[in-house]
């Protein structure tokens, strides 16, 4: 319990450590906790020290707002910097003009011809609100797998949209007789599945290169596994040398995947990741949110949330206040209980570990939690059932004093001595800070 209250008073005293600005030793917490964040999402190394090189030269130097600790701050800079990596604040909804080929690429079980399906199923719908019908066909030159095809066929009338099925046996042939079709029959859009490698080979990407000069696919669209990590960069960046394509979609973000190969994507090769594949079903296709992403990417709940709870709860007077207090050395009982207020104004401990950066390592099972958020309340009785006077100068607590406070607070002596044992700890830790001035080491 002791420990996880200095953690909370670590980060509420270290907005007054008497930094304005931005430097390397104050953010150097910060610096790492995102770098493990980001390595855990799966982002590959050289990206992430890219990555944060570059928000720290950018940071470095900046004024930190009152209410924030540099760590926080330099979290929140990431956060939109993230965000502004994977495409913006707002989802973007990509446009696909008529007529046009859609050519769906991607390794074997990527998710190509559920994909497929998904998009025929979202331009259905996405006409339907406009009050149009568009001729959707679906094709696939998949020939590799068998009953590739075949499950194309059974999707395409899940989503009854129509089918072609070629006579040809040949890919390349098969592609001309499906766009043929495509092109007689006037069709708004040909969605053209195709076939997948377990890894990039020439002959697949041949063919692909092959189709895509006969067919020109005025959309290409690289489907990739959000699950296979940082491997799919690479994948990603071969279809790209070897066919191009216009943008992504990520599928299985319905599973635990932190998917850093989102951001990996988006930073190496700078296209728009269009959807996401959010389950196994025809409907579960969303459109890409950049700020879900990098909160998802980070893994630190809603890191924002807290930062802006932090600026709005923490009221600036008691700040300067207790900065006082604890600068002056006179840091009394007084203090103790606004500091306690304070960890309690941020909503209850256990609510408000969801949104700490990093605490998803730190195993606080919801007993401790619980025992946390008992002690607080309890403290907080205790220094209610005391004047002022006790308050400012504990010593004359004695034990009938104590038997009192006690009583008027629903608690037993021993709670009320922990209390003053707790104060004295912390009291110790406003000296040493007053001494050293760099909170941060003594919570190493
Ligand atoms: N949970 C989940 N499963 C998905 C998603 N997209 C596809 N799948 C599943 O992934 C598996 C492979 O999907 P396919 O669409 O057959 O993949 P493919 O890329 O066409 O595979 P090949 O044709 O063998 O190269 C299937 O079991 C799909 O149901 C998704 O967004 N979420
Ligand atoms: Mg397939």
């Amino acid at each position: 319990m002791f420990n996880f209250l200095t953690q909370k008073f670590s980060s509420i005293f270290s907005s007054f450590n008497g930094n304005t600005k931005l430097t390397e030793s104050n953010i150097d917490d910060a610096l790492k906790q995102v770098s493990e964040s980001l390595l855990e999402a799966d982002v590959p190394n050289h990206v992430v020290i890219d990555f944060i090189n570059q928000i720290k030269q950018e940071t470095l130097g900046k004024e930190i707002i009152k209410s924030l600790n540099p760590g926080q701050q330099f979290i929140k800079i990431v956060y939109e910097r993230l965000c502004e990596f994977l495409g913006g604040k707002n989802a973007i909804a990509p446009t696909f003009q008529i007529p046009s080929v859609i050519m769906v690429l991607g390794l074997q079980g990527s998710g190509k011809t559920t994909t497929v399906a998904k998009l025929a199923n979202y331009l259905q719908d996405l006409s339907k609100k406009k009050g149009k019908t568009r001729k959707i066909l679906l094709g696939s030159v998949d020939f590799y797998r068998p009953a590739a095809i075949d499950q194309l066929e059974i999707l395409s009338k899940q989503v009854n949209v129509e089918f072609y099925r070629s006579s040809q046996a040949d890919v390349i042939k098969a592609a001309k007789e499906i766009y043929n079709q495509f092109k007689q029959k006037e069709y708004d859009y040909l969605i053209l599945d195709t076939a997948g490698r377990l890894h990039i080979d020439n002959k697949m990407l041949q063919e692909l290169q092959e189709i895509n000069l006969i067919l020109e696919p005025k959309y290409k669209i690289l489907v990739l596994d959000s699950m296979t990590g940082q491997e799919s960069l690479k994948v990603a960046q071969a279809f790209d040398q070897n066919i191009g394509f216009n943008s992504a979609i990520l599928t299985k973000l319905d599973s635990e995947t932190r998917a850093g190969a989102a951001f990996a994507f988006r930073y190496i090769l700078k296209k728009p990741i269009s959807f996401i594949g959010s389950g196994e079903k025809i409907e579960d296709l969303e459109l890409f949110y950049p700020e879900r992403m990098a909160t998802r990417i980070l893994g630190m709940g809603d890191v924002l949330t807290l930062v802006e709870k932090a600026e709005s709860k923490i009221k600036k007077s008691e700040q300067d206040r207790l900065a006082n207090a604890i600068s002056s050395g006179n840091f009394t009982l007084q203090d103790f209980a606004s500091q306690l207020d304070m960890v309690g104004n941020l909503g209850s401990l256990s609510k408000i570990m969801q949104y700490l950066p990093g605490m998803g390592s730190v195993k606080l099972t919801p007993e401790i939690m619980e025992k946390g958020e008992a002690e607080v309340k309890k403290f907080k009785a205790i220094l209610n059932s005391m004047t002022v006077k006790e308050k400012v100068f504990p010593r004359i607590l004695d034990n009938s004093r104590k038997q009192r406070i006690a009583k008027g607070s629903g608690t037993i002596v021993i709670d009320v001595n922990l209390l003053l044992e707790k104060f004295e700890q912390s009291k110790q830790f406003a000296k040493l800070f007053k001494r050293h001035g760099n909170f941060k080491d003594m919570f190493k």
